[in-house]
């Protein structure tokens, strides 16, 4: 019987899959447990010596499969050309981007690594899911070893248009790879089109609709958008509601209105732009003045990453300065809290607010619009305020607020609309949004992607 092989960066602890986790996580565990399967991944510790024979952890009729990295690969092929290449240039932000040789070579070493664990677990029906930007070029490291199996890979962040991707200095090699899978799967219809306008005419490939065929190799291609589970979310959005933390939030910002919103501490999500567009709509309609409290909440990631640290220190005196400016002795405008939250707090706090403003500058989905719309208490719902440069934005465009987050007015007028719209347009767009989130949830995305790949 056919198993499924799961490969990421990173491998979840037994224990995640619940309340603390994301889509990958959860996308992932989803689809392990109803087919059985492997999961293997970076263990997320450094060793001083290569390994490849891998930990092996079995839980119920999954197996996880870790290996440690050395500090090396951690620089070159974590640190360095995934983090420090692909992630700000797949983001549009070339002037982030610091390419070196030496990094290169590193990720395609640490890809080499986990095809030499596939070689040696693989067995002849088994099907592999490879997912994201770190994990490339395994397919065709994989197909370099011998190794015939369906093998499919899912992009979660942006496929940038070819003038972009060009920047990278190896891109044809990269894209090339990318060429050895059966299937490739991206969020949007955008990336899809990003990438066959680049197989087309960087690399010479014939495109025949969704099928690309580069020498013999035929790998078809596709648009897979990665949902929640709308209901799970509901449902921990209301079990939260009555918690302490909540309380105690709810008792501090008295009769105000809320508008919240959650990330990753990452230069991609928009914050500064979303703290001054903040301010505009103060500036601009000062009816909302000591009647508004904006949450921000957003824990620091990759802290160790070129870019990372600088965005950090902005976001800290963008809000110091509008908080100097507009504070009062009962209010103050920007809360912004930078740490992790248990998942069914974050819920019950978008429940309770009245605004979700989620405007990354570039986003391959974004599953924070998505569970806040979720979370809402449908008798009284919360307004999405979303960007045009989401993944999200392809299904959800016509229940949010739209926005261009480099449009600081835009931003304030969208708030503005938020905050003010009738409780009859708030529910309509609600139920059109949760029947769209309810059509497309998690298990379709795997589901599909899954079947595609055995097809
Ligand atoms: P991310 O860039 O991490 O994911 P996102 O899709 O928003 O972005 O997922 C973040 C997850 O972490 C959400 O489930 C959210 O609730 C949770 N989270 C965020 N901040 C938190 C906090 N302070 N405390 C606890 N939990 C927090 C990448 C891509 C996205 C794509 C996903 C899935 O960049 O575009 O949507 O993968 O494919």
């Amino acid at each position: 019987m056919s198993r499924l092989i799961v490969v990421s960066n990173r491998v979840a602890s037994i224990t995640e899959g619940k309340s603390s986790a994301g889509g990958l996580v959860v996308g992932v565990l989803d689809a392990l447990r109803e087919t059985g399967g492997i999961w293997l991944g970076w263990s997320g510790t450094l060793e001083p010596k290569l390994k490849l024979n891998p930990f092996s952890e079995r839980h119920e009729n999954i197996e996880f499969l870790t290996v440690p990295l050395t500090k090396r690969d951690y620089d070159r092929y974590y640190r360095g050309f995934s983090n420090g290449v692909l992630w700000p240039t797949f983001h549009y932000r070339i002037d982030l981007s610091l390419y070196t040789r030496i990094d290169y070579m590193g990720y395609l070493e640490v890809n080499r690594k986990f095809a030499q664990i596939l070689a040696s677990t693989v067995e002849e029906d088994d099907h592999i899911w490879v997912h994201d930007y770190h994990l490339i070029p395994l397919g065709k490291a994989c197909r370099d070893l011998g190794i015939q199996n369906k093998t499919g890979f899912f992009l979660h962040i942006p496929f940038p248009s070819p003038s972009v991707l060009r920047t990278i200095p190896p891109h044809r090699e990269l894209v090339e790879s990318m060429c050895a899978y059966d299937l490739l799967g991206f969020q949007t219809d955008n990336d899809v089109q990003a990438f066959l306008d680049y197989a087309a005419r960087c690399l010479g490939a014939t495109v025949t609709g969704n099928v690309v065929q580069l020498g013999d190799r035929i790998t078809r291609v596709g648009a897979y958008p990665i949902g929640i589970h709308p209901e799970q979310v509901k449902s921990l959005s209301k079990e939260s509601v009555h918690t302490k933390p909540l309380a105690t939030l709810k008792a501090g910002l008295l009769d105000r209105k809320l508008i919240v919103s959650v990330d990753r501490l990452d230069y991609s999500k928009g914050l500064v732009e979303r703290f001054n567009a903040f301010e505009q709509l103060l500036e601009t309609s000062p009816q909302y003045r000591g009647k508004v409290t904006f949450v921000q909440i957003a824990p620091p990631s990759r802290q160790d990453v070129q870019g990372y640290r600088q965005i950090r220190r902005q976001l800290e005196s963008t809000a110091g300065r509008i908080n100097g400016k507009w504070t009062e002795l009962s209010w103050t405008p920007i809360r912004y809290m930078n740490r992790s939250y248990d998942r069914g707090l974050l819920m019950a706090i978008f429940r309770t607010s009245q605004v979700g403003l989620v405007t990354p500058l570039r986003d391959g989905m974004n599953l924070v619009a998505k569970e806040y719309i979720a979370s809402q208490p449908a008798h009284d719902p919360g307004v999405l305020v979303l960007s045009e440069f989401a993944g999200a934005a392809a299904e959800m465009r016509n229940g949010a607020v739209m926005v261009n987050p480099y449009d600081l007015q835009g931003m304030a007028d969208g708030l503005h609309r938020a905050l003010s719209m009738p409780l009859e347009e708030r529910k309509s767009r609600y139920e059109h949004l949760m029947a769209v989130l309810k059509q497309n949830d998690l298990s379709t995305w795997r589901d599909r992607f899954l079947s595609d790949l055995a097809a």
